[in-house]
């Protein structure tokens, strides 16, 4: 008897909404009492990771090791939500391989809010800094940011409430029988 966990990973720029919806969602499923657990800067970037920057290959080894302990939380049956900007497809890609040779789901959630208003939203004062050159490699100031070209999920912040943005998640979850 085997039964399967699934890594909901979320992918967009700073101040994009990644936090707010995958804490929504999280909540979502906790009164379902569902097993869920979800990993975010606060407890990964200042824990495991925190030997890592913003450089190329600091994005590059931090997606890395969120992709090896989210697919460990799936395995373990748990509904795994990171919540991260993981900048690069590539990336993103040898993360869903990693699941997906272990039998064990992931579902791609691009949080699409287009710079400008990401940069207006501005709710640490990032994107201040970086424009001002108070902090370099800023993504999707002076460092790139790739967008996934198939996600299985899009939200448009623009124009999708956080709510709707939950319903839309939990629909395809439970469509698609990850829970
Ligand atoms: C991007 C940075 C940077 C630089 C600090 N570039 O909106 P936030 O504040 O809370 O989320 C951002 C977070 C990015 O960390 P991740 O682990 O999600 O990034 S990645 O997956 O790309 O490795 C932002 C803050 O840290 N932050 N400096 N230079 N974001």
């Amino acid at each position: 008897l085997k039964q399967k966990g699934v890594t909901i990973w979320f992918t967009g720029l700073s101040g994009s909404g990644k936090s707010t919806i995958s804490c929504a969602l999280e909540q979502r499923l906790l009164h379902l009492h569902k097993f869920t657990y979800r990993l975010d800067g606060d407890n990964i970037r200042c824990g495991l990771n925190r030997d890592l920057g913003f450089d190329h290959q600091s994005h590059v080894e931090n997606v890395r090791r969120i992709g090896e302990v989210s697919k460990l939380f799936a395995d373990s049956t748990c509904i795994a939500i990171t919540a991260f900007i993981a900048p690069f497809q590539a990336d993103r890609t040898i993360v869903r391989e990693l699941h997906e040779k272990a039998g064990l789901g992931f579902v791609e959630v691009f949080i699409d809010t287009p710079l400008s208003v990401a940069e207006e939203r501005d709710p640490k004062g990032l994107y201040k800094l970086a424009r001002a050159g108070v902090i370099k490699d800023f993504t999707g100031i002076d460092s790139p940011y790739e967008p996934p070209e198939h996600p299985d999920i899009r939200i448009k912040t623009v124009e999708c409430p956080v709510a709707e943005a939950v319903e839309t998640i939990m629909k395809y979850l439970v469509d698609g029988h990850y829970i």
